[in-house]
């Protein structure tokens, strides 16, 4: 394949295009899928969550579950993960509890984060999951400077990069990708071009023909996939990790998708792309890849039945479970972030106890700064 070819393999109706033969596993294959409509189903719970004002925001994936299937199911225990946040799948793939994540957007004593960090922007540390960073691009140099420690540790572990493509046009990008590239170190880098960064189309983002053909200028591999096709991706995605465990170094991934949803539960889309988005209804991951399974007859109307349930209530009873807990204690601002509390911190801590309720606390009917 080349930087401006797109790498696909099942069409649009469910048959296998070109010369492919899967060495993914029937029971793999009903995995990916059930992943993927767990990844719907948790996106719109929590969508209407947001709406009925019970969280205060959320970052829609709808129309991406292919790109984050196919990526997960490629990456392995002890490789290193730096997320964007529109991408639930890839993280339940890689084992991350759905309770874990649902928890960090209420930002309750069941996150791990304390409440700290924005809702979205998981991280898990079991898993090898950096925090998600909200400043676009920060987190390529960072993944880069993994990669790199990877290599001069000699490991057989590798380092993935996840943004959008918005997040080519940043610094970090291009020092991140320049220095990768020098150094052959193993990283993947994926970009989900969902031809949106919030309101800037990609025409606005980029005079280049593709974003895959970045990786030229790098010397690495840039490979341009259907990303609305889980087994194009999960090809890819392989090939690419393949080369870098091997010592061959990195590559830059652009999964071709669209942004079907807002930016996030802040945005309304329709002010700056009227009904654009209804084109790629009829484009969606998740029903192609399941007209696949159909023809190979692993999949039917009554286990998208059971699969759709299955998660709906699994969704339900972890929202209940988890919207009854308290606030995290005040203490936990300390947890994880110092050996020892330095002597100022223990000073306005014990000032901020003292003077608990007086008048300091959240206006819980504020709006959500965002
Ligand atoms: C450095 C920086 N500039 C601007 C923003 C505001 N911002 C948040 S998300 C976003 C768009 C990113 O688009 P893209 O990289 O395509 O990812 P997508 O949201 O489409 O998944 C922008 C501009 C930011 N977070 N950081
Ligand atoms: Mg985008």
């Amino acid at each position: 394949m080349t930087a401006t070819e797109m790498l696909q393999i099942i069409g649009e109706s469910g048959q296998t295009v070109g010369d492919h033969e899967t060495d993914l596993t029937p029971d793999e294959l009903v995995a990916m899928y059930e992943a993927m409509v767990r990844t719907r189903g948790l996106d719109e719970r929590m969508i209407n969550l947001q709406r009925q004002g019970r969280i205060g925001f959320y970052v829609p994936s709808t129309g991406e579950e292919a790109a984050q299937v196919g990526s997960g199911t490629v990456l392995l225990k002890d490789d290193w993960l730096y997320p964007s946040y529109r991408m639930p799948g890839t993280l339940l793939m890689r084992g991350v509890p759905l309770r874990d994540m649902i928890a960090n957007c209420y930002g309750n004593e069941a996150d791990n984060c304390f409440g700290r960090q924005m809702p979205v922007h998981y991280s898990f540390a079991k898993q090898n999951i950096v925090s998600i960073s909200s400043p676009i691009g920060t987190h390529i140099i960072q993944a880069t400077g993994t990669a790199m420690a990877q290599k001069l540790r000699g490991t057989k572990e590798i380092t993935a990069a996840f943004f959008g493509d918005g997040g080519t046009s940043s610094n970090d990008f291009h020092s991140g990708l320049n220095f990768a590239g020098v150094w052959k170190v193993p990283c993947l880098f994926i970009c989900s071009n969902n031809q949106w960064a919030i309101s800037v189309p990609i025409e606005k983002q980029t005079a280049s023909e593709t974003l895959a053909q970045k990786a030229v200028a790098y010397g690495m591999p840039g490979v341009r996939v259907d990303g609305n096709d889980v087994l194009a991706v999960y090809k890819a995605v392989k090939e690419a990790a393949e080369l870098a465990r091997s010592g061959g170094g990195p590559s830059l991934l652009e999964l071709m998708t669209y942004r079907r949803g807002p930016h996030s539960s802040s945005d309304d889309p329709t002010r700056y792309r009227g009904n654009q988005a209804d084109e790629w209804l009829t484009r969606d991951p998740i029903l192609r890849f399941r007209k696949y399974l159909e023809r190979q007859d692993l999949w039917t109307d009554k286990k998208e039945k059971e699969a759709t349930e299955r998660i709906k209530n699994e969704c339900n009873a972890l929202v209940k479970e988890i919207e009854k807990l308290p606030n995290p204690t005040t203490e936990s601002l300390f947890t994880d972030v110092y050996a020892n509390v330095p002597p100022h911190l223990r000073e306005q801590y014990k000032h901020l106890v003292e003077t608990e309720g007086e008048g300091h606390e959240p206006d819980p009917d504020a709006a959500f700064p965002l």
